[in-house]
């Protein structure tokens, strides 16, 4: 008999997500519902304003990667009245995506999927000098350095459980029988958690200082970067520098270590070992080197052949809403998108927890439209960028993805997993910190040479214009869509990370990555669904930036917290 199992909501991401899945007598996953239960319409809000202030709104679409709308938003601005920024604000422009990666990745690693694999209960019982043993193994100079550190840190979290306020460390699945760290390697990688709430304010000051604040920079305007006189102070450039220095050390002695660390524990656990279903990535070229040269390539892999990339085109990218709370009759190009909201709910159903709102599997389920590229779905994310740029033979990644393999003794198909999602957003750090110096000194030469950063961009209230932009956001490929007329925006259309990932199943009956990767999984308990939390996760989920929303009617969504 099956069995329906839902998360709602599942905790430790932006915005509101549910899963819902059908569990055969034997605890496998049959079918996955992913639902975003949340919708605020920027994309509507948009319509009849200026251009010049596109970047400033669209931004507010998220908290988290706010930077990644504000620039996608100007330069799809930009390409539409044809504008060509100077060189130094595509370096600037890059330098604080650097910063936003630096800032975005670790804290995802660390607090929003870290407790996927460190069982904290557990790290109380470590003995903190077999730990500082054990920390050696995974690099020679490891920032869990020494046995007073980690027992400092043991007392400290063992204090937090003594006062019965665990804080960030309440409601759980501890002890669940898919955690695989020992107590010491859950004490490495606990002692990091915490380190790293210190590293993050770090790593959010350097996009502050090219930004003017973080979240929600303020610098970047249609026509280049503003506000540059303190900004490219020398001074604030070696306090950018010496930020960057300690976020990457970090990054080299905390982070990769840990990844390390996962990859020789977690062998020949499903939900690690299993995780990618839709083997078709996606993603385009960013992180500018040099003119025109740019750190990852754009590209596209269809059923894992990394044999054969093909370029980009985006024609072949359209929006599906048969299951999303939208109403239109077919898929739609972005230009001509359309975000007419059509809210049916949910419907009531027993469930392993007792009677609760659940999908009608063939109506609508979901905010989060189906983004698809030549009609498939495809993912997006750290993990397709590296894929696309190892097999375009972009060496610094090709050397990096190697490296990692030799490290940990894995394959190269162990990239298609949980495992290589989350090393693939570990390694995308490492090289975005490592090569993001050298679009530093990049900028510090040109400027030498050339002071601008700005060109006034013209606007003709008679013409009509159209344009787009593609980025690397952190969570993958982002493009938005614009339509000018009469100096208005027309039409406006963000096709977002998370909604490639997380969009619902299509006209054809095809599910999008969220749903997929979770099918075949068998669940250890369904009443403790851990493994589903630990694949969604490595995700990265954002449902603010996939919606771009609220259930305003209050429904009933969160009887279970679950993390
Ligand atoms: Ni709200 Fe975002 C990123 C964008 S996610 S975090 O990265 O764009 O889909
Ligand atoms: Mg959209």
């Amino acid at each position: 008999m099956s069995k329906r199992v839902v998360i709602d909501p599942i905790t430790r991401i932006e915005g509101h997500l549910r899963v819902e899945v059908e569990v055969d007598e034997n605890n496998v996953i049959k079918k996955a519902w992913s639902s975003s239960t949340l919708w605020r319409g920027i994309e509507v809000i948009l319509k009849g304003r200026t251009p010049m202030d596109v970047g400033l709104i669209v931004q507010r679409i998220c908290g988290v990667c706010t930077y990644s709308h504000y620039r996608c938003g100007t330069e799809a601005v930009e390409n539409a009245l044809g504008v060509k920024i100077p060189l130094n604000a595509k370096y600037l422009r890059s330098l604080m995506q650097t910063s936003l990666y630096m800032h975005d990745h670790i804290v995802h690693f660390y607090h929003l999927h870290g407790l996927d694999w460190v069982d904290v209960v557990s790290a109380l019982s470590a003995d903190p000098a077999l730990a500082a043993q054990e920390a050696l193994k995974y690099t020679a100079n490891p920032i869990a350095a020494g046995e007073g550190d980690l027992r400092a840190v043991q007392e400290k979290v063992k204090g937090l459980v003594a006062t019965g306020k665990l804080g960030p460390f309440a409601n759980a699945y501890w002890g669940n029988g898919t955690y695989k760290f020992t107590p010491e390697q859950n004490l490495i990688a606990l002692s990091h958690y915490l380190k790293a709430l210190e590293v993050q304010r770090v790593a959010a000051e350097m996009l502050a200082i090219f930004g003017g604040k973080s979240p929600h920079p303020q610098s970047i305007v249609v026509g280049g970067v503003t506000a540059v006189r303190d900004m490219l102070s020398p001074a604030r450039l070696q306090e950018w520098k010496q930020k960057h220095e300690i976020v990457q050390d970090f990054i080299i002695r905390a982070y990769k270590a840990d990844v390390v660390m996962a990859a020789a524990a977690f062998g020949g656990e499903p939900s690690v070992l299993g995780g990618v279903n839709i083997k078709n990535f996606l993603a385009c070229d960013d992180f500018l080197l040099g003119d025109n040269q740019y750190m990852f390539n754009q590209g596209v892999i269809m059923n894992g052949d990394l044999a054969n990339v093909a370029d980009l085109d985006p024609q072949m990218i359209s929006e599906d809403a048969t299951h999303a709370w939208y109403k239109a009759d077919k898929p739609e190009h972005p230009y001509d998108g359309t975000t007419v909201p059509d809210y049916t709910g949910f419907v009531e159903r027993d469930t392993v927890y007792g009677k609760l709102p659940t999908v009608d599997g063939d109506g609508k389920y979901t905010w989060v439209k189906s983004p698809r590229y030549n009609g498939e779905p495809v993912e997006v994310g750290p993990l397709a960028c590296l894929l696309v740029s190892y097999a375009r033979g972009n060496q610094v990644v090709v050397n990096a993805v190697n490296g990692l393999l030799e490290a940990t003794g894995l394959p190269v198909e162990a990239l298609f997993t949980t495992l290589g999602r989350t090393a693939a957003r570990m390694l995308q750090t490492v090289i975005v910190a490592e090569e993001g110096l050298k679009t530093f000194d990049a900028m510090l030469t040109n400027m030498q040479s050339d002071e601008a950063t700005y060109i006034k961009p013209e606007i003709d209230s008679n013409k009509e214009y159209v344009g787009h932009a593609m980025i690397e956001a952190p969570r993958g490929m982002l493009s938005h869509w614009i339509r000018i007329k009469g100096g208005k925006v027309e039409n406006y259309q963000a096709v977002v990370p998370t909604t490639w990932n997380a969009g619902p199943v299509d006209a054809n009956g095809k599910m999008g990555p969220y749903e997929a990767s979770l099918i075949g999984l068998k669940l250890e308990d369904p009443t403790k669904p851990l493994e589903v939390i630990r694949i969604i996760h490595s995700f990265d989920p954002c449902m603010a930036c996939a919606v771009h929303v609220m259930d305003y009617k209050g429904q009933n969504l969160g009887e279970f917290k679950i993390d």
